[in-house]
């Protein structure tokens, strides 16, 4: 392509509204504009990035025996009720009317309207195991969109939906599922990792998610360096430390601690470590009713495991009146020992604790030498609290790691949550009525574009991994001598004729702007053209993303950028 003839509005400034760097460059990079907040059009160049995911997507998928289809973008909201999700979503689940007023939703998801095609159309086991695909757009409206196409509330996801017979084959189906994944982002460049992660609203029984590491990923991954282990902080399960039998027991005393509501307040004026301190949360568990929950001082509370464990679908912290109600405990200073009816479930490293402190439920007022159960009952034991960096690995027992990370995909074990609900049934060779046990999967399709600058830019802008590149190489001629014209078209026409994708920037510009846009679009390979370099039959050939640079007299320059295209093409990250 040519640059002069291509709509690629580069831009020299830094947008003022982006806040992480794959916004920022997708804008300078003249990839994406937005529309409304949210809402973005994909500009050629952004395009030519998404159409590249998209095939190593929809070639994954294929190979995985996924079969591809398009559902509509709008869902009747009759399914939506089948399944009690209408109701169950709020804003976020964009709602509107028909000519004929009748009710519809923007799709975020389309697991109803796929089981409702399955149930129309499958009625035997032979027929099983089937995976439908699409690649299309989602509208979820986020409250607050941001980062660009990394949360936008219009994009374009591949989801994919299993169907099977029982959860042995599901279970193959998932695996296969998750290696065509593992596949799909090694082919993209990336680095990725695989965490387990918590099925949340829908409620499968097993999930995984595909993390890309970046320092700006809004999800806190801990992984093991020594085992293939990493989960999402929201579900890593956390190793109870071992028993230990508690030495003496300090005598339990009042001490003043005035305006210490924080354990760093706390930790300051004692003169003590947080590890010894026992934080105290009130939890507003049904009418009237309050959950404490204890939680080591230098831990944080995983409400997601508190949840879970209390079967609760939401989960708060308990309003400071009701507190007072309750517990007649001042908000800062509340403690377990003199709490009544309030049920107190502890996290497992409490158990390990002797001599710790707690709220006195007084103002101003703190217990040192604390000791269970001789000061307080303890109702139940359990996983409370966020995994942490330092925290023995579940599988190996190293101390984990931990790590930010970007959401490309997911993947999920649905189980018969949706088929029950909408009677997708099938005969087995018996005749008998089975439920389909089902997967479903996807994968951010803009989000990975934005992952991948993410992982793979530099302060000049981006360096685009080979596979998802909008082009392969450019070439700047830069001065306007007849000479260099030439020597530009005519290596613009053999790597065309060797099918490589080449931008040239035939613009009438000065070399610097050619290099600043060249840096900022980020195609692999930067061929320069000079009059001294075409003098010196040497041209030079600059790899983006290590900066190493090749002289070459003109006539090998295109084979040797075939090669050095083919090679790259095929690097799994
Ligand atoms: C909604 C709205 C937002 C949602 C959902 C439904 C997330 C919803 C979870 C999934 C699960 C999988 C198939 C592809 C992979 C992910 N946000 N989820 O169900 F109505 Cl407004 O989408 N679906």
């Amino acid at each position: 392509m040519r640059l002069s003839q291509s709509f690629i509005p580069t831009m020299r400034q830094d947008p003022g509204e982006a806040e992480v760097v794959s916004h920022r460059l997708m804008l300078r990079a003249g990839m994406i504009r937005k529309v409304a907040a949210g809402i973005y059009s994909y500009l050629p160049l952004g395009l030519r990035v998404i159409r590249k995911i998209e095939s190593i997507v929809r070639d994954e998928m294929n190979r995985a025996g996924a079969q591809e289809l398009l559902l509509p973008i709008l869902s009747p909201a009759e399914l939506w009720q089948e399944t009690d999700r209408w109701d169950f979503y709020g804003k976020e689940l964009v709602r509107l009317q028909d000519r004929h007023e009748r009710d519809f939703c923007l799709g975020p998801t389309h697991e109803e309207v796929v089981t409702d095609l399955f149930r129309r159309e499958v009625q035997s086991y032979r027929q099983l195991p089937l995976t439908l695909y699409q690649i299309q757009t989602k509208f979820r409206d986020e409250i607050r969109p941001r980062f660009g196409l990394m949360r936008g509330r219009e994009f374009i996801m591949k989801d994919a939906y299993s169907f099977d017979q029982n959860e042995t084959d599901a279970q193959r189906n998932y695996q296969r599922m998750y290696d065509a994944y593992c596949r799909i982002f090694s082919r993209t460049g990336l680095n990725f990792r695989p965490v387990e992660a918590d099925t949340g609203l829908i409620g499968g029984i097993s999930s995984h998610e595909f993390m890309v590491l970046a320092n700006t990923g809004e999800e806190l991954i801990v992984f093991d360096p020594d085992s293939q282990y990493a989960a999402n902080v929201e579900r890593a399960e956390v190793v109870a430390p071992p028993v230990k039998e508690p030495g003496a027991l300090s005598p339990l005393e009042k001490v003043s601690t005035p305006n210490a509501k924080s354990v760093e307040d706390l930790c300051a004026l004692l003169k003590i470590e947080a590890s010894l301190v026992v934080k105290t949360l009130l939890y507003h568990t049904g009418d009237n009713e309050i959950t404490a929950v204890l939680i080591r001082g230098d831990h944080h509370a995983n409400e997601i495991k508190i949840q879970r464990f209390l079967g609760l679908h939401d989960l708060s912290l308990a309003s400071p009146e009701l507190v007072e109600k309750v517990t007649a405990a001042p908000v800062g200073f509340v403690g377990p020992v003199g709490l009544s009816n309030v049920r107190i479930l502890a996290d497992n490293a409490v158990s390990a604790l002797a001599n710790f402190i707690v709220g006195g439920n007084e103002t101003d007022v703190h217990l040192i030498n604390v000791n269970q159960p001789r000061d307080f009952a303890i109702d139940d034991w359990g996983d409370f609290r966020q995994a942490q960096a330092g925290d023995p690995s579940p599988k190996s027992g190293a101390p984990l790691q931990t790590a930010r990370g970007i959401e490309v995909g997911h993947v999920f074990m649905l189980g018969t949550k949706y088929s029950e609900k909408m009677g997708a049934t099938y005969l087995d060779s018996e005749g008998q009525k089975h439920h389909a046990i089902m997967g479903c999967y996807g994968i951010g399709i803009g989000r990975t574009a934005a992952a991948a600058i993410e992982q793979n830019h530099d302060e000049k802008g981006i360096c685009w991994p080979m596979p998802i590149a909008p082009f392969q190489v450019q070439i700047l001629p830069v001065t306007s001598s007849e000479a260099v014209r030439l020597a530009s078209e005519q290596l613009y026409e053999e790597l065309n004729q060797q099918q490589i994708e080449v931008l040239l920037d035939d613009r009438n510009e000065r070399g610097g702007v050619k290099f600043n846009d060249a840096d900022i679009i980020g195609t692999p390979f930067h061929i320069i053209i000079g009059d001294k370099g075409l003098a010196n039959q040497a041209l030079e050939i600059k790899d983006r993303k290590t900066g190493e640079k090749v002289l070459l007299p003109p006539n090998q320059v295109a084979d040797w950028i075939r090669k050095a295209v083919t090679q790259q093409l095929h690097m799994e990250s």
